[in-house]
Formats: C-alpha cells, structure tokens, sequence
C-alpha cells in the first residue's frame, strides 16, 4: 500500500454545514418530499453522483482508447452508493465504520473523498495508484487510512472477512460499525450465508450492515430463474435480522434507510439487512462492451428532475458540473499516461511479510 497521491488526513471534503444537516436529518421527519433532507446535503450528495459519474464514464474512454485492460465498475448505482459514502464515519481502527465493499463502489468512494486520480492511477495500472501499486483492476480499491478494505475479484468473499472486523468493533464495544456491500448473484455463494448465520447468533450479535445491490443481473445470467426465494432480504429474516428492500434508485430513500439501519445498528450492536434495487447502466464490465443501456432508469435523471422541480438547481446544473468534472478526468488520464508501470521487482510487496508463501522462490 503506498500513499495517496491527495492528503488523505486532510481530505475531509463534508463541509460543516453539510455534516451538521447530516446530524439533524436523522431526527427530522418526512416534512416534505425530500423526507426532511437539508437542501445543502441534497446538492452534495447529487454534485458527488455526477462526479462519480463522470469518472466511470471516462474509465470507460480509457479503456476502449486502449489505455488499461479491463473496466468494471459503478455507474447506475450512485443513488445508493454516495449516501453510504456520505453516512459512513470514515477513518481508521475499529472506532470507525469498516467498508468491505465490491466493484462497484467508486460512488461510495467519491463521496467519502476519494480524489479522481487515484481511481485513474489504478485503471492504468500504473505504479503511482495507492490502491494497489498499478496491480489490480479498476474499482478495485484499498484505503487502509478509511478502513476500506481490499475489493476482491473473486466475489463474495467480503461478507465473511466483514464477520473479522465486526467481531473486533464489538469487542472494543465503539459505536462503530461494519458495512459490507455485493451483488445479487453473488449471494448464491456459501460466504453470504456463512454471514448471516455468523452475525445473528444469539447472545453473539454482530454490528453489521449487510447490504445487497440487485441489479437483476450476474454477469449474463437473469436474476429470475436463479432465486427461489421472493426477495433476497427475506434470507435475513429467517436470522432475525433487521431486513428491508429499497429502491437503491432514489437517492432519498436509499440516505434515510441507510441512516435508520446504521443508527439501529450503533445503539442495538445487532446486524441489519439492506437489499436495494439498482440499475446497471454500461452492462456487466467491459467483457459485455460497456456500452450505455438505455431502457434502465437513471438515478441521476431521476433526482436531476426533483432537485430543479423543486428550484434547488437550474435546469443547466448537472450539464454544466458534468463538463467540469469530464474535463478534470480527461487532464488526470493525459498525465497519467507518462507515468511508468510497477517494477517486476516489488511484485511481493504488501503481500505476507516474511511468510513463505508470499515467494514462491523461497519454496
Ligand atoms: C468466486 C467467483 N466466482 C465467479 C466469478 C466470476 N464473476 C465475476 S462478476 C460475477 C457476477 C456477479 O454478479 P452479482 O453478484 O450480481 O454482481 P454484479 O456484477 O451484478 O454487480 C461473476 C460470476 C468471480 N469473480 N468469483
Ligand atoms: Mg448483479
């Protein structure tokens, strides 16, 4: 792990207006059609998805421009993936939330502060990128400094490493939390279940938001056909555990039921379930074409329209923040290029430190 090309410490990008509407919204009830949502939060949250946005989408020129070998990633899920970004209490140790999060979780990232660049570093594979050292796929991130664990390209394999730091949060008895996130075909793997018997045991409860994004979709195989069971969430239930459905779509919906799982969770220390409904706007990753879907809804479209019926934005906002941040992403990628890739000779760095099976030479 080597250090972010942006002050992490200092990357505290939540203005204090913001975090004070983000304290009071969690008592406020449903005044109006934003649920009671602060005005200055609203145009955080909308000005981090287009953000998001804008970043995933240039990933995606990078990689059919030839510059990276792969692209996976998140558009279509910022509705759901900024508010926890937004929720989360970013820092490090088991005083602060743990996020073992999966490939699609740039808007989480974004929000919490991520600077584009390093997003951009690790989509080109070059040595500069803090994530991995240019080692892994895009969206594959690793923030030790904010507890975000590694994404993992085998899937699934989060929601157990998840029971690991739940269990040290509920030792150390902080108001942390855990917060784990996947995808829907995902959960036909032995380790989501392993999570939920896991973390619901009696007496042994753990602080943990286990959420799924259902985008309807594993790769090419539909979601109807693949599930006997009426919704996902319902597993949770048969554990005890809190569960919901939403509409990861509406950005409101997706802030207030996140915020109600996480306060459950900090005053109870028991596990709650989120299932949210998303949209998967450029296909499965660039192994289908990333190429733009357009009978899916877009949570950006969809908010855009609420924020300027309601005089929050003008009508030219999210065009005129798009092009801003399209053009910061295309100046990141251009000074990216002429960056070098990863030495041969740090291929064992970050691996198990003086263990033999970090070499295989040493075998
Ligand atoms: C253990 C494992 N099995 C299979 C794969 C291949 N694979 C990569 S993504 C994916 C589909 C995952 O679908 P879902 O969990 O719904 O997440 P989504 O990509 O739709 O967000 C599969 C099968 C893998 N990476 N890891
Ligand atoms: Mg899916």
């Amino acid at each position: 792990m080597q250090k972010s090309s942006a002050n992490i410490s200092s990357n505290k990008k939540t203005s204090s207006k913001v975090k004070d509407s983000i304290k009071s919204t969690a008592q406020s009830s449903h005044k109006n059609s934003f649920g009671g949502l602060d005005k200055s939060l609203l145009i955080h949250m909308f000005d981090c998805m287009i953000k998001s946005r804008a970043l995933e989408e240039r990933l995606i020129k990078i990689y059919k421009a030839g510059d990276a070998f792969f692209w996976i990633g998140a558009p279509g899920e910022e509705a759901w993936g900024v508010p926890l970004g937004v929720l989360a209490n970013k820092g490090k140790g088991p005083k602060h939330d743990w996020l073992h999060l999966h490939y699609r979780c740039t808007p989480t990232l974004v929000a919490m502060g991520m600077p584009m660049i390093d997003s951009i570093r690790l989509m080109m594979n070059k040595a500069t990128d803090p994530n991995t050292g240019g080692r892994n796929f895009s969206n594959h991130y690793c923030f030790p400094e904010w507890n975000i664990s590694p994404v993992s390209s085998p899937i699934e394999v989060q929601y157990i490493q998840a029971l690991g730091t739940a269990h040290v949060q509920k030792r150390t008895g902080a108001k942390a939390l855990t917060i784990v996130t996947g995808g829907d075909a995902g959960t036909a793997e032995g380790d989501f279940a392993s999570c939920l018997i896991w973390s619901s045991r009696k007496g042994n409860e753990l602080p943990i938001l286990i959420t799924v994004q259902n985008n309807k979709w594993g790769i090419s195989t539909s979601y109807e056909g693949q599930h006997g069971e009426t919704s996902i969430a319902d597993r949770a239930k048969a554990f005890n555990i809190k569960s919901e459905v939403i509409n990861g779509n509406d950005t409101i919906e997706s802030y207030i039921k996140i915020k109600e799982s996480m306060d459950y969770i900090r005053k109870t220390g028991k596990p709650a379930f989120l299932e949210a409904h998303v949209s998967r706007l450029y296909g499965h990753s660039s192994a289908s074409g990333a190429n733009f879907i357009t009978n899916e809804e877009d949570c950006i479209s969809t908010f855009e329209r609420q924020l300027v019926d309601a005089n929050y934005v003008k009508s030219d906002y999210r065009k005129n923040l798009f092009q801003k941040y399209e053009e910061e992403a295309q100046a990141i990628a251009n000074q990216v290029r002429s960056e070098l890739g990863p030495n041969p000779s740090t291929i064992w760095d970050h691996t198990y430190a003086n263990n033999e099976n970090a070499d295989w030479r040493n075998f």
